[in-house]
């Protein structure tokens, strides 16, 4: 369903099977050899978010992306799962876009977790200007998600992203403010065997 021009919120377009294999794969990668760590920001502050990306590095500092993360423990950002950019570009192309993502933001919210508003705009110059879409993928407990406008004080909409929700904001929406206010803890469907929320967001640098 279009929300605005240029982004589509697709309730539930994820079966269960498939987001089980989606939070398994999370659940590796988290704990694996390169693991999801809190960040501190540039102003000092910690996130409520357990991070980690894959294919290329975000790093909280610097508001850059890099291969290794400088500004934690120097490991190399893991690659991106070939799975997940496939997914990425289904969800892409179901909203009548194209993205071939190179990257995926991937975070672990607890009960307590939340993202205060924000753009997604430190990708390249070029991603950007192409309005290449943003296409992010819940997992887990539900998330009070708000979505804005271009800018920080426009009006905030708020809405509700359940697990196996995916979300895209491409073209004229690229550039619009998005947090997420709370966690619902406890809402995830049992069968997918952990509590909390993972959040993807597919990007290409
Ligand atoms: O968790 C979400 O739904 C949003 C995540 C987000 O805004 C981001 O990774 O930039």
């Amino acid at each position: 369903m279009q929300i605005a021009p240029g982004a589509f919120h697709f309730r539930r377009c994820l079966s269960l099977e498939r987001q089980r294999a989606i939070a398994d794969r999370c659940r590796e990668l988290v704990d694996g050899a390169v693991p999801a760590y809190v960040p501190v920001v540039r102003g000092g502050g910690k996130m409520h978010v357990r991070m980690l990306c894959l294919g290329r590095h975000w790093n909280g500092k610097t508001y850059r992306y890099e291969p290794t993360r400088s500004d934690f423990d120097d490991l190399p950002a893991p690659p991106l799962p070939e799975e997940f950019r496939r997914l990425a570009g289904e969800i892409a192309a179901s909203a009548g876009m194209s993205l071939d993502a190179d990257l995926c933001i991937l975070n672990y919210y607890d009960a307590e977790g939340r993202m205060g508003l924000h753009q997604d705009k430190d990708e390249s110059a070029e991603s950007i200007a192409a309005g290449l879409p943003v296409v992010s993928v819940s997992i887990g407990d539900t998330a009070r998600f708000l979505f804005g406008g271009l800018k920080r004080r426009d009006p905030i909409e708020a809405m509700l992203l359940e697990s196996g929700d995916a979300f895209v904001f491409g073209g004229p929406a690229r550039l619009r403010y998005h947090g997420v206010s709370r966690i619902a803890p406890s809402t995830a469907p049992r069968e997918l065997g952990f509590t909390g929320r993972f959040n993807l967001t597919f990007r290409r640098y």
